[in-house]
């Protein structure tokens, strides 16, 4: 059992979000001493600690009480949202801040050669995606029914692959649609990297943690924007 006299954030181990969310908490103050394994760090000027995962898991640990703060990006912890809502399981985080990075949208892209006179050229089609609930959701905000053709990753190649006709992923400069001979149509959701918090109040020591960090946060924040 874990004590509640230390706050512990998970952030993802390697990728486009590790390095932006370490600097943003050495901006804050906070630094750590890396354990052998590197999963687990210590946090030495403040009692926080960070937990180095995958992006995807940040927002099922919050959920279940492992972690106490996350870095994840909005496309992520929406998704994991929407999926919650889905199977009836209660809202469980939330996104507390923007933070300014990892910037970029989820997109509908489809074959170069294709005319787009708009959402409804995707009626009855098959779509490839890591991101089915956000997808369907915004395909209902349309009024389009298509089918999510679910695959965690390199969804770019399916239409090539006879797995899709069009695909839903994200884009930040546009240069991996480029280069699959695809261009991108319409923009299914907005996203940046967000702390996220559980729903519910933490009531012991971790709360004036998680309010000191976050005013060492906002005056980062501040000076960036
Ligand atoms: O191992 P782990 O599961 O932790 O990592 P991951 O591979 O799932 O995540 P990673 O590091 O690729 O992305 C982490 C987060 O960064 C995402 O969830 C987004 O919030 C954010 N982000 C910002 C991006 C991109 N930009 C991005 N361009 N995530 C992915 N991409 C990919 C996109 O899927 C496509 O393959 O980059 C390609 C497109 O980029 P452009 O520049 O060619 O348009
Ligand atoms: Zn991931």
């Amino acid at each position: 059992m874990r004590t509640h006299d230390r706050l512990r954030i998970a952030i993802q181990k390697s990728g486009r979000l590790s390095d932006p969310a370490r600097d943003l908490l050495a901006r804050a103050g906070l630094s750590f001493r890396e354990s052998r394994d590197r999963l687990f760090c210590y946090g030495e000027s403040l009692p926080i600690d960070l937990l180095l995962v995958r992006d995807d898991d940040i927002p099922g640990l919050i959920a279940e009480g492992t972690c106490d703060l996350g870095v994840v990006g909005q496309n992520v912890l929406e998704e994991q949202a929407l999926e919650r809502l889905e199977d009836g399981r209660g809202e469980a985080f939330r996104a507390i801040r923007e933070l300014g990075f990892g910037r970029c949208r989820l997109s509908v892209a489809v074959p170069n050669d294709w005319d787009w006179p708009g959402p409804a050229r995707l009626e009855g089609l098959r779509i490839a995606t890591s991101y089915p609930q956000l997808l369907a959701r915004w395909l209902r905000g349309q009024g389009v029914a298509a089918k999510p053709v679910v695959l965690s990753g390199s969804v770019e190649i399916a239409p090539r692959l006879g797995k899709a006709e069009a695909i839903c992923d994200l884009v930040s400069t546009g240069a991996t649609l480029l280069a699959n001979q695809l261009k991108e149509t319409a923009t299914v959701f907005e996203s940046q990297a967000v702390l996220v918090a559980p729903s519910t109040p933490f009531g012991d020591a971790r709360a004036d943690l998680a309010a000191m960090l976050l005013r060492r946060l906002d005056g980062v924040l501040s000076v960036r924007a």
